[in-house]
């Protein structure tokens, strides 16, 4: 199996966990696109679903691919949020935001009964922060907000790099118009206490640590996929 075949194998377990009736949010990330393809082949098989999108690179394709969406005020609580990760750990904690669209997957997800990570074993670690953290921080005074981020994470004795995102010539921009910065860390011990530091600061929106959020990770690897729970 390729890379592309242990996504899809992900996704294809997390469709069993879909009913019919369901209220889904949908996940962003090239694994949540691949669940996006499957789903779309059950809905047009008969299968009612309404799906809440991430991000608006997940709105275009099930808009393109004809899966139903409605907003989050418009059906603000959901039952199963499916979405990928940029890394798992045996408790089922994530760091998410490599793709950007970590606020809005945050938001959805927190407004789920139940939320399922889908990824390939490659995601799969003993302990968070090989992949750089991404934080989402508002625009305004973001020298002072880096600086603040990296007196927050050295009082845990966490230090790296911290490299505000950028896309061609400019500054990446998320969805809700704010930016990242991905903090190169390194082993994060304590995931509960970097995000109560980290939101002690006023300008950051949002981080990428997904603590105690997903139920289940479905992980793909060559010999086929396994639950986690
Ligand atoms: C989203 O997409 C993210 O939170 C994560 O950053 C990324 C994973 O992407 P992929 O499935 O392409 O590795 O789920």
């Amino acid at each position: 199996m390729d890379a592309r075949e242990m996504k899809v194998k992900a996704a294809q377990v997390a469709l069993s966990y879909v009913e019919d009736g369901m209220k889904l949010g949908i996940g962003t990330g090239s694994t949540a696109e691949e669940f996006v393809r499957l789903l779309a082949e059950k809905v047009h098989g008969g299968l009612r679903i309404e799906g809440v999108p991430t991000s608006e690179r997940t709105a275009r394709l099930c808009l393109e691919l004809g899966v139903p969406l409605k907003s989050l005020d418009e059906m603000p609580e959901l039952d199963l949020t499916i979405d990928g990760a940029d890394e798992v750990d045996p408790k089922l904690n994530l760091i998410k935001g490599g793709g950007g669209a970590l606020l809005r997957e945050k938001i959805v997800a927190a407004a789920s009964s139940r939320m399922i990570v889908i990824a390939d074993e490659s995601k799969l670690v003993e302990t968070l922060g090989a992949f750089p953290l991404p934080i989402e921080i508002n625009p305004f005074g973001e020298a002072a907000t880096i600086i603040a981020i990296e007196r927050a994470a050295s009082k845990l004795n966490l230090t790296g790099e911290l490299k505000l995102r950028r896309l061609g010539d400019g500054v990446f921009t998320t969805d809700g118009g704010h930016h990242i910065v991905d903090a190169s860390f390194g082993r994060i011990p304590d995931a509960e206490a970097l995000s109560a530091e980290l939101f002690s600061i006023p300008g950051v929106v949002e981080h990428g640590l997904f603590i105690q959020m997903a139920s289940i990770a479905i992980i793909a690897g060559p010999a086929g996929a396994r639950t986690l729970e």
